[in-house]
């Protein structure tokens, strides 16, 4: 798939929904589809932004807040500049493991510093891509945090209280009302055949279209 301009794919969701499960069968569906993607990742997704994802994910790192915002916008801008929109460019696919709406849940409602606040500073950027599809795999905090009980050190931010992620999952929710058009939201608390099927059918149109 090389004509034309690619389709802006994103994954988003609290610890544990899922995402990471999810991205691979996505990008199964798309291999078999025949469609040239680009996987990739937010903090991340370039050198610069997987060294800004370790400065802002270190367990033991401390920093202000609106630190960690311009942080995660700043690995945004480099990710979009570099990776994204040429990706788009050529034709190519790009499925990404959070983007916006990640620093609107986590920075705008989790740490409070205002989802109006984190829109304009993107918009201030010249930040005005938007996916064409955004799954929000939703589940309530605690299950999406036994999930990850399993794994090893929480990072910095998987050390905060569940107001924290709660806060953090309304403002998901809510983009979700705010922009139907885009944001499917999907169950993530159920099997995960059950998870996958509800995937694909959300994309079924975006792959007939092509
Ligand atoms: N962050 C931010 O604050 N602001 C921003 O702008 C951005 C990010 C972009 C890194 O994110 C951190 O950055 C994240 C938000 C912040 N911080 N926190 N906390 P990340 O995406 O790299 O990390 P994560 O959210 O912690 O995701 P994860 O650890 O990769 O989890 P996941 O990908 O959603 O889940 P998973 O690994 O696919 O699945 C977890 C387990 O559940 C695994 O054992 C699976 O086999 C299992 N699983 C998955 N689905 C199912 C179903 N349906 N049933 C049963 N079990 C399942």
């Amino acid at each position: 798939m090389t004509e034309g301009r690619g389709k802006f794919i994103t994954l988003e969701g609290l610890e544990g929904v899922g995402k990471t499960t999810n991205r691979q069968f996505v990008e199964a569906l798309l291999d078999d589809a025949d469609i040239s993607f680009v996987g990739t990742r937010e903090p991340g997704g370039t050198p610069l932004g997987e060294s800004l994802r370790e400065l802002v994910l270190a367990a033991d790192g401390q920093m202000q807040d609106l630190t960690e915002l311009l942080l995660m916008t700043a690995s945004r801008v480099e990710h979009i500049a570099n990776v994204i929109e040429p990706a788009l460019a050529a034709g190519q696919w790009v499925l990404c493991d959070r983007f916006l709406d990640a620093s609107i849940a986590y920075q705008g409602a989790g740490r409070q510093l205002g989802v109006e606040r984190v829109a304009e500073l993107h918009r201030l950027m010249g930040v005005t891509l938007e996916p064409d599809l955004t799954l929000l795999l939703d589940m309530p905090v605690e299950a999406g945090l036994e999930r990850m009980a399993a794994r090893g050190t929480p990072d910095r931010i998987e050390r905060e209280a569940l107001a924290f992620f709660e806060r953090a999952r309304q403002a998901y929710l809510q983009q979700a009302v705010m922009a139907p058009e885009r944001v499917v939201v999907v169950d993530a608390g159920k099997s995960l055949d059950d998870v996958q099927e509800s995937v694909r059918q959300a994309l079924q149109p975006m792959l007939e279209r092509g």
